[in-house]
């Protein structure tokens, strides 16, 4: 039994945004049938094309445990289809451009005069307000967001992150709103309208930049490297480079092998609690006694300066033996590790966190299992379906189609 095991999913979906949400319930157990236009389907699935005539790894990594059915809603056969399926699912998710479902004659109030249990989710660009009508992709959302200007360093320009906060966030903000609205739906009997709308989501994600935002009126950060170096703060939350943003200074460190390794680089953290740890293993334990440098507050003006000091010892050492050599002493630490390591890393194979996927027209390829591990809800990684690969099951066994119905709705262009 998996965690969401019968609730069936109208997934009308594409990109990447609604495409991370409803794999995730797919990954739970959910029933998850992808609608698409015949013959044309995701537009992913023919974008970064690197194996001729087969889908993109950018489809497949985010299709897993999928069905698909094509079906052409702008004929009045394929509405009909609509309407049952409609009338079938649970839940509808959806990230067309502001208006497309509208214009497709299935707004809000078309869905749930036709099933008032539905649960319609959407992921949109921005919430009502100046921007709702406009189109959004990921990193317009990291920059609306408010994560590109609180990224990158002081004097540099804003930097969007290769985490794909704007559409995999949230897609994930989508998901939780959805689970949220079906337990809901178990006490009230009805659906409702779940929206996340990609600013807002960017927006959670770098909630302790608006933190900072607050803060600069009570004086400088003192934690931001800029204090240190005498640099006067702006009206907004500047960028901060690689320190911590916590309570706990850390930065980015050099390790042996840096001049040739674009990733011999450690994360290392002056946590206080071990502070006393820091001093020793880096040959500075007078610092430990110091006033200059004894305490966290002490050490702010000065965090340069340390940070200079530790990276003297790290470049001494691998990423991995700084990991080796700081985790018994309880001083955080962590490796920066590029995506060549990641997929090679068999921890993460034993979890499920990266699965090796067979696929019928390209072979095996990597991706990103479930990162949520369930108890009592294991994940089979399923590869992602051909376009329409489900259309005549879905029909017959969801729709009650018969075969010369099937028949009909090919004939007029439908499905
Ligand atoms: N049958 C017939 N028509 C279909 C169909 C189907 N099965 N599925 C989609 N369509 C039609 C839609 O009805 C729409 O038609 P109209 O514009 O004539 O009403 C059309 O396809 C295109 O939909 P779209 O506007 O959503 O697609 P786009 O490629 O122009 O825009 C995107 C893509 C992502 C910019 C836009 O969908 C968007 O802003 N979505 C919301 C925000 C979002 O999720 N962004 C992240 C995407 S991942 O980076």
């Amino acid at each position: 039994m998996k965690a969401l095991e019968g609730v069936k999913i109208l997934d009308f979906t594409h990109v990447q945004s609604g495409p991370t949400c409803t794999q995730l319930l797919g990954f739970f157990g959910a029933d998850v049938m992808k609608v698409e236009r015949p013959g044309v389907g995701d537009a992913t699935r023919k974008q970064l094309v690197d194996v001729e005539g087969a889908d993109s790894l950018y489809f497949t990594m985010l299709n897993h445990n999928k069905r698909s059915l094509t079906l052409n809603t702008k004929t009045e056969e394929g509405k009909k289809v609509l309407e049952k399926m409609i009338l079938e699912c649970d839940v509808m998710v959806e990230n067309f451009a502001p208006g497309a479902l509208d214009r497709m004659g299935f707004g809000w109030e078309r869905i749930q005069e036709l099933n008032p249990r539905m649960i319609m989710a959407s992921v949109k660009g921005f919430g009502p307000g100046p921007y709702e009508d406009c189109k959004v992709y990921e990193n317009i959302a990291q920059c609306a967001g408010g994560s590109a200007s609180t990224t990158g360093f002081r004097d540099g320009p804003p930097l969007v992150t290769g985490s794909q906060i704007g559409d995999s966030g949230t897609g994930l903000h989508l998901a939780l709103g959805i689970v949220t609205a079906l337990y809901q739906r178990e006490q009230s009997g009805k659906g409702q309208r779940v929206l996340a709308p990609m600013q807002d989501g960017v927006l959670n994600l770098c909630r302790v930049k608006l933190r900072d935002q607050q803060r600069l009126k009570a004086g400088p950060l003192k934690e931001y490297s800029q204090f240190g170096e005498g640099v006067e703060f702006g009206e907004a939350t500047p960028r901060a480079g690689n320190d911590s943003g916590g309570g706990q200074p850390g930065r980015i460190l050099k390790c042996k092998g840096w001049e040739k390794d674009p990733d011999a680089y450690t994360y290392f953290i002056t946590q206080a609690a071990v502070w006393g740890n820091v001093c020793e293993v880096i040959g500075k334990p007078e610092w430990k006694e110091d006033p200059n440098y004894a305490t966290p507050a002490a050490r702010l003006p000065r965090l340069n300066e340390v940070f200079e000091t530790i990276e003297a010892w790290t470049m001494t050492k691998s990423k991995y033996e700084v990991m080796d050599i700081c985790n018994p002493l309880n001083i955080p630490v962590g490796p920066i590790l590029s995506m060549k390591e990641l997929a090679e890393e068999p921890s993460l194979r034993e979890t499920g966190t990266i699965v090796e996927v067979d696929h019928p027209e390209r072979g095996a390829y990597l991706t990103v299992g479930c990162p949520i591990k369930l108890s009592d809800s294991d994940v089979d990684v399923v590869r992602s379906p051909l376009l329409g690969e489900h259309t005549d099951e879905i029909l017959s066994d969801v729709l009650g189609y018969d075969a010369a119905g099937i028949q009909k709705l090919k004939d007029a262009g439908a499905v």
